[in-house]
């Protein structure tokens, strides 16, 4: 057997993943991108063809479990990786997925976000993995995270049944030690479906019994944890506080516990095997401890099957965590945000009563501002054309008397939900923007609502989500106002390929859709695609669009600008620079270019009171050169540096 490298190297969580499941010999994976965890795949792309597994993007979340699923059923060991939001989209097909089960092992990446720092939400998909009655694995370091993705495989064949291992941001992108296991030469592919099989696949057969035989194998599953390596036990026999810890709260915790000097009075349980809950071992370590502190992140997931134990216990033990009265109050553990050894600290006062009991403010990630840094809006970057349609989405709406506003997607262009401008009004799931817009555009001819919704929705969130909403405004017969900001690509996560972008997950040639091909699919015949550099141009577009009858698409075609800039950097392709007329510019009197055009390419000279181009940020996009009124901004010669 052909044995390559074994030794140590610095790996982030993500990459640890990957690693592991390379050493698995992984042979499929698939990704829709999502942060914290779309360097899973990245990761396995990098390995190349010859030593990976072979890297798929998908459309979306469901698509990317329904093609993972079918190479698990084929014979191949398979992985499909997402950001927490993204398993509600896979949810549907998940939830049947529990009940056949799979073929060869199978891993499900689930990377949660708490305290959002970037997503819609900080949900707790370790719900979904009770939910599913599927065995979950929460790694807390990245050395963890190599063994467990590695061992998930094994224990996804011997249950037949997919395999969850939950990561978070902090575990994701950060940086640890991981002793690399071997990476075994690969078996030979056999493929093999069972096609003549008449009850695996599909609910025939009954699915009470399939639910029956899924329970059966969370016992198995139960008995395997009570002995698994990745639950252990430290510090005292029969401590006066026993703190119960999952993923990265447990290296929290024992961090707080040594910070406290308490190691003699305090015991450790950490859970990394922990759904099913190993209840037998923890059980018998609270028979053990009078008091018992829950830490996890972000629900109280396992707190609520630990409190279960309660009736069982021959002796009575005060349980603190996140519930009280069966609600999340955070009195001892915050109930919501991320967790980190100060709070930690914090909670095991507060259960041994040094502390007052009350919630502990947790700073969301947004706003965590520290005087060391300057505080800045969330901005689009310099150069970023959804910055110059967005000038003409206003400009449009100002035409039309202020009626009107955005309905907003998920993308770059989410940060216009925010400061200044706040247009984009909504920002809920992806596809949203073209669903509420439907609603709108109901209430519009059925109740007399006179205010269009012009839907603003990016090209791979086009392709993730607006199928169905498409069919949906088609079918209503309503008037539809759609705004596509097509940059090429999936910005917000990395500059993945769409499925128009003609590339696949090596960078390869792959077939291009064709937006507006699918758009006439729809019987949708008001299409103009036009670059939006022409702002006026682009408002009129616009204007015409809220206020036409029928379905109107308008799609804004320009490449995002780091990608731009990168590719005429490589080029040597020079571009004139932006400069400021200072005799031109009225400084403080007017200030239009950074009220309106808040490019993060200009900034105010307080000392000679006028706008000036920070060159080390600046792309030269030009597109501010169209908003000052006096001509102050204008183009300069290209350098000969
Ligand atoms: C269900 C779900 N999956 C994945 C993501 C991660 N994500 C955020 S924005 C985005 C797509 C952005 O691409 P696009 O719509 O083209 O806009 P751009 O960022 O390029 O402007 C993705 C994949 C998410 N937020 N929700």
């Amino acid at each position: 057997m052909e044995q390559i490298a074994t030794a140590k190297e610095l790996l982030t969580g993500n990459e640890a993943i990957a690693r592991g499941a390379l050493e698995a010999g992984v042979r499929f994976a698939s990704m829709y991108p999502g942060t914290p965890a779309t360097e899973v795949i990245e990761t396995l792309a990098a390995y190349g063809k010859e030593r990976g597994p072979h890297v798929q993007w998908a459309v979306n979340e469901k698509a990317s479990i329904e093609i993972a699923a079918a190479a698990s059923f084929s014979g191949l060991r398979s992985l499909c990786a997402m950001k927490h939001v993204g398993v509600n989209v896979a949810a549907e097909f998940l939830l049947y997925l529990n009940l056949s089960g799979c073929g060869a092992g199978m891993v499900l990446v689930w990377a949660d976000d708490p305290g959002h720092h970037s997503s819609q939400n900080e949900q707790d998909s370790r719900n979904y993995a009770v939910m599913a009655g599927l065995p979950m694995l929460e790694p807390a370091t990245p050395d963890e995270a190599r063994r467990m993705t590695r061992y998930a495989f094994e224990l996804s064949e011997e249950l037949v049944m997919p395999v969850v291992v939950r990561t978070v941001t902090r575990l994701s992108h950060s940086r640890g030690d991981v002793e690399l296991g071997e990476l075994d030469a690969l078996p030979e592919d056999r493929l093999y479906f069972d096609k003549e099989s008449m009850v695996r696949w599909s609910p025939i057969g009954g699915i009470v019994n399939k639910h029956q035989a899924l329970l059966q194998k969370n016992e198995q599953c139960r008995q395997i944890f009570e002995a698994s390596e990745f639950n252990a036990y430290k510090g005292a026999e029969e401590p006066d506080l026993l703190v119960i810890a999952s993923g990265p709260p447990s290296i929290f915790a024992e961090e707080a516990i040594a910070s406290l000097g308490i190691w003699g009075s305090t015991g450790l349980l950490k859970l990394g095997a922990s759904c099913p809950l190993p209840y037998d071992l923890v059980k018998d370590r609270i028979e053990k401890a009078e008091n018992v502190l829950i830490v996890e992140e972000v629900d109280p997931v396992h707190e609520r099957a630990i409190r279960g134990i309660a009736p069982e216990l021959s002796r009575p033990a005060r349980f603190f965590g996140k519930l009280e009265k069966g609600i999340p109050t955070g009195n001892y553990v915050p109930a919501c945000g991320e967790l980190n050894v100060d709070l930690v600290v914090d909670a095991i006062l507060k259960a041994q009563g040094k502390k007052e009991a009350v919630p502990t403010e947790v700073a969301s990630a947004q706003v965590d501002f520290t005087d060391d840094l300057p505080a800045r809006m969330i901005s689009l970057c310099a150069g970023c054309p959804h910055r110059a349609s967005y000038y003409a989405v206003r400009s449009a709406f100002k035409r039309n008397g202020g009626k009107g506003f955005c309905v907003g997607d998920i993308g770059c262009y989410a940060m216009r939900v925010g400061p200044p401008f706040f247009e984009n009004k909504t920002l809920y799931a992806m596809g949203s923007s073209i669903g509420l817009a439907n609603g709108f555009g109901l209430l519009n001819k059925h109740f007399g609502f006179d205010e269009p919704a012009l839907a603003v929705i990016g090209d791979s969130t086009f392709f993730h989500a607006a199928t169905a909403e498409l069919a949906q405004m088609a079918w209503s017969g309503i008037a539809g106002a759609i705004l596509i900001l097509d940059n090429g690509g999936t910005a917000m996560t990395g500059f993945q390929p769409t499925p128009s972008s003609g590339l696949d997950a090596y960078g390869e040639p792959a077939p291009a859709l064709d937006i507006e091909a699918i758009l006439r699919g729809f019987g949708i015949d008001r299409i103009v695609t036009t670059d939006p550099t022409d702002m006026a141009a682009f408002s009129d577009l616009l204007y015409e669009a809220i206020t036409s009858e029928g379905i109107n698409v308008v799609i804004a075609r320009r490449e995002c600008e780091l990608i731009r800039a990168y590719k005429n950097r490589r080029m040597g392709v020079d571009t004139p620079p932006v400069r400021i007329d200072a005799e031109k510019c009225k400084g403080e009197k007017c200030m239009a270019c950074l009220k309106e055009f808040p490019c993060p390419g200009l900034t105010y000279e307080g000392k000679i009171g006028v706008v000036r181009v920070n060159e080390a940020v600046c792309t030269r996009c030009g597109d501010c050169v169209q908003v000052c009124r006096f001509g102050a901004i204008e183009r300069g010669e290209v350098s000969d540096e």
